[in-house]
């Protein structure tokens, strides 16, 4: 059975994927087919706020703010465009692409890269949604002390930043954990990694993500960073990984897989290597990695979650389709 072409991303987010195969279907040849598809998969979830995790209006900061961390990964250059805590500006994934092709550079940060992005034609809007608004007027209710702030502003429900440690950032630290592995066991999705590679195994790999929920600002997570939310190589493969970023980061999980692909070691046995690392320095962390080597073999891994549900397209699936599986 063909493998490829294929399309293959972190969660049940089925059609950020079905958009990207029909892309990577239609588009003959060229170089830039699985660009095309991961980012228009990826912008999909950004437009359809994937399970809030993704694009505008989700995981507001302390100050009530929602900022964006994309990344774009060419396995043929190993070129990589990259934004981190883009403000204002809805299309991270689109501008991570601008700064791949239309700069020497790897990643841009916070209101520079909004100009950048302006530059190239994006425009800037607010990324808070009553939604969000919600969610951070709720949490700053339940979680700030009465400080300064409150005593000199108006509004009672004024947030905790700027930063202060309240009660103590360890503290807060768990709270907001136990609250993050609530959410996520329920409703199982977040992040989105994404993996396109053509009949030739040209590999893209990008993803998208609004963050950790009450982050400092200016917090980064894995999702911008190569090797730790995706990386890929056309001479090996690629893997994406998704869950707890700040721990995750530390440990470039989906480097780790490909090296370990490129050793010889199998998706399935690759994308636990690095969850393995992970957990022999914090048994409580939470995350999954899918590998996939450049034949279309692959595999996920996943730890401190029920399930881990992915979504693959490709012509090994009946009917040429794309299928919700899980670990
Ligand atoms: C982050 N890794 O910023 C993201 C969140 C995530 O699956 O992936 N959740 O920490």
């Amino acid at each position: 059975v063909e493998l490829l072409p294929m399309v293959i991303n972190t969660w049940n987010f089925t059609p950020a994927n079905a958009f990207a195969w029909r892309i990577l279907k239609q588009s003959k040849g060229g170089l830039r087919q699985t660009r095309n598809a991961v980012v228009e998969g990826c912008s999909k979830c950004e437009k359809l706020q994937c399970d809030r995790t993704v694009g505008y209006g989700g995981s507001p900061d302390e100050m009530g703010e929602t900022t964006l961390d994309a990344m774009v990964m060419d396995g043929s250059t190993m070129d990589v465009g990259a934004v981190a805590g883009l403000r204002r500006i809805k299309d991270a994934v689109k501008v991570a692409r601008s700064v791949l092709e239309h700069t020497q550079h790897t990643m841009l940060v916070g209101d520079a890269a909004s100009n950048f992005a302006n530059a190239m034609g994006f425009k800037s809007e607010s990324l808070t949604t009553p939604e969000s608004k919600d969610i951070w007027l709720q949490w700053t209710a339940e979680n700030c002390q009465p400080n300064f702030w409150r005593s000199v502003h108006p509004d009672p429900r004024v947030s905790c930043g700027p930063y202060s440690p309240q009660p103590s950032p360890l503290t807060r630290w768990k709270e907001d954990r136990a609250r993050t592995e609530y959410e996520i066991g329920r409703k199982n999705h977040d992040t989105i990694g994404m993996i396109a590679i053509d009949v030739e195994s040209n590999i893209h790999a990008a993803t998208s993500t609004n963050g950790a929920r009450h982050k400092i600002p200016g917090r980064v997570g894995d999702s911008p960073i190569p090797g730790a939310g995706a990386y890929a190589d056309n001479e090996v493969g690629a893997a994406v990984a998704t869950g707890d970023g700040d721990i995750m980061m530390r440990f470039l999980p989906s480097l780790l897989a490909v090296e370990a692909m490129r050793q010889g070691k199998s998706p399935a046995a690759a994308a636990e290597v690095g969850i393995r690392r992970i957990l022999k320095h914090y048994k409580e962390f939470m995350g999954a990695v899918i590998a996939v080597d450049r034949l279309g073999n692959y595999a996920a891994a996943c730890y401190g979650l029920k399930e881990f549900p992915f979504v693959v397209s490709s012509p090994a699936k009946p009917d040429n389709q794309t299928r919700l599986e899980k670990v």
